[in-house]
């Protein structure tokens, strides 16, 4: 036999039998335990070892087919997967979970219990990063050709405690008791060079050139995750770098006799996948930042272009084989590294290599915040990555000459499509750079589109209106819907058969039994043990208690001035003021948990001081007993997937109230849709859509739109004005201000207050009293149980559009061109 006739044994039993065997033989052989001594950890490494054997046979038949077919990939390229717990989503694409419990229930072992031993992988802040997850998702279940790039973080987003209320960070160190699923390769690490200098000389033909001569280098070591597709031929592949000192350290070390400097320097280098920074929306301009973003593309283009592709593969035709998909800006130098690996190592032209770069990258924006517009100064940029910085420069000055051919007169306008911004530092625009290397630009919602066409990126659009579209988010209903709410999925696929899971559209077919009053008792029952379930959670790993039986009101994103928790507070504070006064009876509130998940980036001071003033509001009011517990406040610490997935089926209302104009999409909204909860929110980001799609009778819009903004903030916005004429507003500030929530210390909570009347910034106060109407709106709904739950259902049934495989669909045929491949069997 030879390598290429040898067929993988990769096959595993799918019997009950077949399992507990291989898992035993998992226990002793891997762990080195026998059933009688193995920890819980024991059982789990043991468990995903043996699943991850059932998913084998599949993985090597995608790379095998991948390899002999050749068919364009998608590389999703992303400084972030938010991946949350593996166990569960590999025995569902697995099918064993049947076998699974009924083989470790006869060894005496609880599946649950095992579950629970899974530290989830926090490699991401929130949406922007969650979002990849589902995409990989769903590209493996659509059988589509891809592989993710990204950071194999040592620490993913920090644990969040609480002291006193305040946000207190702890070190996420998930790979402690180790990490079954991943498969880490030494033996094919690339190196990644920074620093340096650029010199000229003269190759073989006496041409003049440039190459650059880098001043330190990493090895980046690939790690391997099996991204398996539901009910699907193919488990594609996820690749995350990490950083690992270069024999170059070594040789240091020895030679150098300073064996303390060169630990240090070995330190420094695997300093870059150390930890994910854990700011979202409002990127950090840090040396080590761009470190981290410069070595995770050039570990995957090399990785591409070397490993994947065939050793004679001609580069001209690269468009036909890969499109890099650019999450957000954080992967943009990419652009130049691809130009410097062409004109500079492969000896191209450069109009021949720009002409095959700009066909290989898409771009896609997260953000409308001017703050979150990735900037990187001339300075830090040319000293980490010189000849980057002159490709960038080269890029840029083609750029300027093609617009002033297209613009002679209009210099003014040249300057502000420059790739380089001139103040307050010289900075290469990252949005800029990706916006002109692109074959696509878009949005992550229609408003959002059209709001980055008609604003942020609005000299481009009308240079290349067809390089703009849109592609509204979603979210994986194997994850969000199939394992995290059972119950539900139970009654739908009862109801209209199980073909949801991979083709959300059906649930349309649900419409009809919103009318079926034995249909709304189930799904109300199953909403009932859902709460029953968080109750228990949040009792076993908070010590909060809540009741089942009050509406649950969930927001649940990270802390941001622009998704106003505060807003949210203000309601909650104003109803405690009222009902302290005297003004509103007790037994007239709608008894309601306000729960909030969030955390805030460690160094955004307004953030932590909400969440200090949600913590204090909170404890008064539990503590309360003049409100007869009809009114709680749950925020368990440590908002994380893992809760989502007990937090969100739970939900009867969700929360959506960014500032019209400032949420890019929101994907959290899309799985409280589907999973039965109504939104009260404004009209933005993909907002827009779900309230389009469920109708207006069954959503609670408030708030100013995102014109209206724009005009409040153009003639002049004063918040003060709010608090003046709106009594209810100002009494919700005083009661805050007069210390009722911080033991009568009026310092402590005093600059939100001052914040919110003096500044702010995404108007607050301007949409209190719309706010607070819409929430009357919802206790009277909520007041009919029954036709509630009808609403609910609609908001399942019509719900379909927001799976990430209907996203993917459209990158696919908008942008990405590529199709299906079922690996062979
Ligand atoms: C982070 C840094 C710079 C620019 C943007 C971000 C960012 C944006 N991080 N997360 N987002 C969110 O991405 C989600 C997925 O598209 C959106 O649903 C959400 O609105 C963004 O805030």
């Amino acid at each position: 036999m030879t390598a290429e006739t040898t067929p993988p044994i990769a096959t595993r039993e799918h019997t009950v039998e077949g399992f507990v065997r291989e898992f035993l033989r998992e226990l002793n052989f891997g762990q080195g335990v026998d059933l009688t001594r193995a920890s819980v950890n024991d059982k789990y490494l043991a468990m995903a070892r043996t699943v991850r054997h059932y998913l084998m046979t599949r993985w090597l038949s995608t790379l095998r087919s991948q390899a002999k077919l050749q068919a364009k990939s998608v590389a999703y390229l992303s400084a972030e997967f938010l991946l949350g717990r593996q166990l569960d989503n590999a025995l569902l694409a697995s099918g064993l979970e049947d076998i699974v419990k009924e083989g470790l229930a006869s060894l005496g072992i609880d599946l649950e219990e095992l579950r629970q031993a899974e530290i989830e992988p926090g490699l991401g802040n929130g949406g922007l990063g969650r979002l990849a997850a589902c995409f990989i998702d769903s590209l493996a279940t659509m059988n589509v050709p891809s592989i993710g790039y990204g950071i194999r973080y040592e620490y993913g987003i920090f644990k969040q405690t609480f002291v006193d209320g305040w946000q207190v960070e702890k070190p996420d160190d998930w790979l402690r008791l180790g990490s079954p699923w991943e498969f880490p390769h030494p033996e094919a690490a690339v190196k990644v060079g920074f620093g340096g200098h650029v010199e000229q000389y003269q190759d073989d033909d006496g041409v003049v050139k440039r190459r650059w001569v880098p001043g330190w280098s990493v090895l980046g070591v690939p790690y391997n995750y099996m991204v398996p597709g539901y009910d699907a031929g193919r488990v594609n592949t996820l690749r995350l770098w990490s950083a690992r000192a270069t024999r170059a350290f070594d040789l240091e070390i020895f030679n150098s006799g300073d064996y303390a400097e060169a630990v240090r320097a070995q330190t420094f280098a695997e300093n870059i996948s150390k930890v994910l920074y854990p700011e979202d929306s409002t990127p950090q301009g840090k040396e080590l930042r761009l470190q981290q973003q410069y070595f995770f593309v050039a570990c995957s283009i090399k990785d591409f272009v070397d490993q994947v592709l065939p050793a004679d593969f001609d580069l001209h035709k690269l468009p036909d084989r890969i499109v890099f998909q650019l999450n957000d800006t954080h992967p943009v130098i990419a652009v130049p590294e691809l130009m410097r690996v062409l004109v500079d190592e492969k000896g191209w032209e450069w109009d021949e290599a720009w002409a095959v770069t700009k066909q290989c990258f898409a771009y896609t924006c997260h953000t409308l915040l001017p703050e979150a517009l990735e900037v990187w100064p001339v300075e830090l940029l040319g000293r980490l990555l010189p000849r980057h910085l002159e490709i960038i420069y080269r890029i840029n000055d083609e750029f300027l000459a093609e617009l002033r051919v297209a613009y002679p007169n209009d210099e003014l306008r040249v300057r502000r499509m420059s790739i380089i911004a001139e103040y307050p530092v010289r900075a290469v625009r990252m949005a800029y750079l990706a916006t002109v290397a692109g074959t696509k630009v878009n949005g992550v919602a229609e408003l959002h589109s059209q709001l980055l066409r008609d604003k942020v990126l609005d000299d481009f659009a009308a240079y290349w209106p067809d390089k703009f579209t849109n592609v509204t988010n979603g979210v994986t209903p194997r994850r969000f819907v199939k394992l995290s709410n059972p119950g539900l999925s139970g009654l739908i696929t009862e109801a209209i058969g199980d073909g949801w899971v991979t083709d959300l559209d059906q649930l349309k077919g649900l419409e009809p039994l919103a009318d079926d009053a034995e249909f709304r008792r189930r799904f109300r029952e199953i909403k009932y043990a859902n709460k029953q379930r968080l109750a228990g959670v949040l009792a076993e790993r908070d010590n909060i208690v809540v009741n089942p039986d009050t509406l649950f009101d969930v927001m649940v994103k990270r802390l941001h001035e622009y998704k106003r928790q505060t807003l949210k507070l203000l309601h909650i504070v104003s109803l405690y003021e009222k009902i302290t006064t005297g003004e509103l009876a007790i037994g007239d509130v709608t008894p309601r948990t306000f729960a909030f998940g969030a955390k805030a980036a460690p160094g955004y001071v307004m953030a932590k001081q909400i969440i200090g003033l949600i913590n204090a509001v909170g404890r008064t009011i539990n503590d309360d007993p003049a409100l007869e517990g009809r009114l709680r406040v749950a925020f368990p610490a440590n908002y994380n997937v893992t809760l989502a997935e007990t937090l969100i089926p739970a939900a009867d209302l969700s929360e959506q109230i960014s500032l019209a104009g400032k949420e890019a999409s929101g994907t959290g909204n899309m799985k409280f849709m589907l999973n039965g909860a109504l939104t009260i929110g404004t009209d933005d980001g993909a907002n827009v859509e779900i309230r389009q799609l469920v109708g207006d009778e069954n959503f609670f819009l408030f708030g100013l739109t995102e014109p209206q903004v724009a005009e409040v903030v153009e003639r002049g916005y004063h918040p003060s004005a709010y608090y003046e004429t709106n009594l209810d507003l100002r009494n919700a500030l005083d009661l805050i201000a007069s210390g009722a929530f911080s033991g009568g210390d009026r310092a402590v909570f005093e600059p939100i207050v001052s914040n919110l009347l003096n500044e702010d910034r995404f108007l607050a106060l301007a949409d209190f009293q719309a706010y607070v109407d819409a929430q009357a709106r919802v206790d009277a709904a909520y007041a009919d149980t029954d036709d509630w739950t009808r609403r609910a259902v609609l908001n399942v049934a019509r719900g379909g559009f927001f799976s990430s495989d209907r996203s993917m669909r459209d990158y696919i045929e908008r942008i990405w061109h590529t199709y299906p491949v079922a690996p062979e069997a």
